[in-house]
């Protein structure tokens, strides 16, 4: 298959080309950098020095002999070059990883709050109405979150994969209707997954353009069997108070003595993947797309569910690390349960990877080996939600 991944120089996109690229597909990456220009403007940097996006091309073809395109584009604002790379490449199918992902860095400010806005739902929209114009059969791959469901809102009933059944009373009887999901974003990014839906579903009824919505957990790893070929291959970690995701955290925090940073009682309960999961349920999801007229089809991509508390203390005991619990800088409920139904990859074949002691200690061991570039004054997440929220100082200065 031809397949152009947008944002395929991010954490998710990056170890995605290369996998996809591995089983055979054709991969052009298009993305306009965005996300190691903010690095710039946090004045933080991955954890693992990756490497400038043509030298990462060159080194895998140097290993596999396989090609990857390389397009810089940014997808939010340059419509016209857009169409034209659809009728250039012809592409199959896009996978869609193109957006400001972060949430504590869409609460920011409103400078944040209105680019995010501007970013996501604009390149979401430019792709789908791109694929119209250039007349192309493309489906869509997207990255969508866990997030957009909420926490919570329905108590211990399973989260269902993208659509729920609900009884409409009428005069005459109650009628059964399948909607999405309700909506219940918990930041200024999760909003922007939500209006990502409505957009598909206009688009998929509309115009028949075949779409697949991935509602994904918190990544978790940084190495796939592929970024692990050479050391320029290395994959991106974050772990600032912005950027950085709560287990990767945790185990980057053990590796280099910092205490592991549990926001509020950490009652709350959220999804996970690891990032070679991530990789295998995209092509799992690309080689089995709706048909034309099909609803999105919607996939939770999550393989597994846990309470921070006990991420922390599973960390700690196998590190010794100490656990601080600060002040929440987020607005999130501090206790939920979270029962997601996950049957759509399983029954593609999707053999998951679950937590384990040798796949924590991988990671603890990249984040041991590149302890000397962290910068101990960008742990502590100081985002906030609300103006008089409080943060927490720095713990190790
Ligand atoms: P990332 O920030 O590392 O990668 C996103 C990439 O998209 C970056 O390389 C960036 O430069 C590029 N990009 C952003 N806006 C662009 C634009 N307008 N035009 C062209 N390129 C643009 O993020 P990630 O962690 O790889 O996440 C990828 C996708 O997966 C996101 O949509 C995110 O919402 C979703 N997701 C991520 C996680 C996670 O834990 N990382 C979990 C669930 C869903
Ligand atoms: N948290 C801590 N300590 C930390 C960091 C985070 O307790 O040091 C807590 C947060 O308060 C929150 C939870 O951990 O309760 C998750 O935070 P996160 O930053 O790991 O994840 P989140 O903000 O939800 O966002 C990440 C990705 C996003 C993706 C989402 C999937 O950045 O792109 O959409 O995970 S999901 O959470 O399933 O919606």
């Amino acid at each position: 298959m031809k397949v152009l991944v947008l944002g395929g120089d991010g954490f998710c996109g990056w170890p995605t080309a290369l996998h996809l690229s591995q089983a055979g597909h054709d991969i052009t990456i298009v993305d306009n950098l965005s996300r190691r220009f903010i690095d710039v403007e946090l004045e933080v940097e991955s954890l693992t020095p990756i490497q400038p996006i043509h030298e990462r091309i060159t080194v895998w073809k140097e290993k596999t002999g396989k090609q990857i395109g390389f397009v810089n584009l940014d997808i939010a604002k340059e419509y016209t070059r857009l169409v034209d790379l659809f009728l250039d490449v012809q592409p199959d199918a896009v996978v869609h990883f193109a957006e400001q992902r972060a949430a504590p860095y869409s609460m920011r400010d409103s400078a944040a709050k209105r680019y995010t806005v501007d970013n996501n739902v604009s390149g979401t929209h430019n792709v789908l109405c791109a694929i119209v114009e250039s007349g192309l059969d493309i489906a869509v791959v997207h990255l969508g979150t866990m997030g957009v469901y909420g926490y919570g809102w329905s108590g211990t009933a399973p989260i269902p994969e993208g659509y729920l059944t609900v009884s409409v009373p009428t005069p005459d009887g109650d009628l059964e209707r399948e909607i999405l999901h309700p909506a219940n974003p918990g930041s200024v990014y999760h909003m922007t997954k939500t209006l990502d839906q409505l957009l598909f579903a206009f688009y998929a009824k509309n115009d028949l353009v075949r779409i697949t919505d991935l509602h994904q957990g918190i990544v978790w790893g940084t190495q796939t069997p592929e970024t692990a070929l050479d050391d320029r291959l290395i994959n991106r970690f974050d772990y600032d108070g912005d950027y950085g995701t709560v287990l990767n955290r945790f185990i980057m925090q053990a590796a280099i003595g910092h205490p592991l940073t549990v926001h509020g009682t950490g009652g709350q309960t959220r999804a996970f993947i690891h990032i070679r999961d991530t990789v295998r349920c995209i092509q799992i999801a690309l080689e089995n797309p709706p048909a034309k007229g099909d609803q999105v089809s919607v996939f939770n991509q999550v393989t597994e569910t846990h309470r921070l508390k006990d991420l922390a203390e599973m960390v700690s005991k196998l590190t010794g690390a100490e656990i601080a619990y600060l002040p929440n800088p987020r607005k999130e409920a501090a206790e939920n349960d979270l029962n997601v139904t996950r049957e759509r990859f399983l029954a593609l074949g999707l053999n998951p990877t679950t937590l384990s002691e040798g796949l924590v200690e991988e990671t603890r061991d990249i984040g041991a080996k590149y302890a000397d570039r962290v910068d101990l004054s960008k742990i502590i997440a100081k985002t906030v939600w609300n103006a008089g929220m409080e943060t927490s100082p720095d713990l190790m200065s």
